[in-house]
């Protein structure tokens, strides 16, 4: 009996250690969903000019997201993220990214949203990486203050295309950057459903969820660096979900208020017939 117990535990050990040797890799070697970014209303949009004020952003979430230089992982930024959606039914973004140049380069922020549930939002790095087809993406140059709306294309690496080089699709951003001497500022407004039915871009509504990633070129006089969520060492990316709702309990705050107002109700009726049993 002692001996059989002595060859299970041992056995015990060894399936124990395979699976910690199996089961962080198997973590690794997959898309990662980091963040659920929380969208909020806001009855007074933000006007895009590039400055993210802090009133016209005042019930927006901030998240840090952070990106590895495509070509030496080692190099990380973080940028810093927030979201709005307004009375127009437009999806807004505010973004800071840390940048040293004058705004004159050629600094490039690009969200991708996953709008081809049949592809891949982004492509793994060993199948060939690079994005998936016809997701949405829109892009922000600090160069000509200027945003367009694209779409990404099947082929090698991170290529895309301009949604008017499609006859029945079109041009649906509204983009401005403000350099500041450490950082930029980039704002981006564009429809939650522009109506473009072969999905080059989003149809969202309240409590929608979609997949996102974020793209950064900072250029500068000494050299280029594409930042992206792609983690070329693992072989994969990281991604965020984006939610069309400010908290993940909305509907459960309703509760609380019927029950308020019912408390009242029968409040103010009790104190309604002491006051007539008074005057009897
Ligand atoms: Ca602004
Ligand atoms: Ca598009
Ligand atoms: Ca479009
Ligand atoms: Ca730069």
């Amino acid at each position: 009996m002692k001996h059989f117990l002595r060859r299970s535990t041992i056995f015990g050990i060894i399936i124990s250690l395979i699976f910690i040797c199996i089961i962080p890799t198997a973590i690794v070697q997959a898309p990662v969903k980091k963040d659920l970014i929380f969208t909020c209303y806001h009855p007074s949009p933000p006007v895009i000019d590039g400055h993210l004020g802090t009133a016209e952003w005042s019930p927006a979430i901030t998240y840090n997201i952070t990106l590895y230089n495509l070509v030496n992982q080692a190099d990380t930024i973080i940028i810093k993220v927030m979201t709005l959606y307004t009375e127009e039914n437009n999806l807004i973004f505010g973004v800071t990214i840390p940048d040293t140049d004058e705004g004159e380069a050629d600094d490039q922020l690009a969200i991708i949203l996953k709008t081809n549930t049949a592809e891949p939002l982004v492509r793994k790095y060993d199948e060939g990486w690079g994005y998936g087809k016809d997701q949405d993406i829109k892009y922000l140059y600090s160069h000509n203050n200027h945003s367009v709306d694209g779409f990404t294309k099947d082929i090698a690496a991170l290529n895309w295309d301009e949604d008017i080089s499609i006859a029945t699709a079109s041009e649906d951003s509204l983009g401005k950057v403000h350099p500041e001497i450490t950082y930029d500022e980039y704002e981006l407004e564009f429809p939650l459903n522009s109506g473009d039915t072969d999905g080059r871009d989003p149809a969202l509504a309240l409590n929608d969820d979609i997949e996102i990633f974020f793209f950064y070129k900072d250029d500068s006089a000494a050299a280029t660096t594409t930042y992206t969520q792609i983690r070329e060492a693992d072989g994969d990316f990281d991604y965020n979900v984006l939610r069309i709702a400010c908290t993940a309990t909305t509907p459960v705050q309703i509760f609380p208020i019927i029950v308020g107002i019912i408390s009242m109700t029968f409040a103010s009726i009790l104190y309604s017939k002491k006051k007539k049993k008074r005057r009897c």
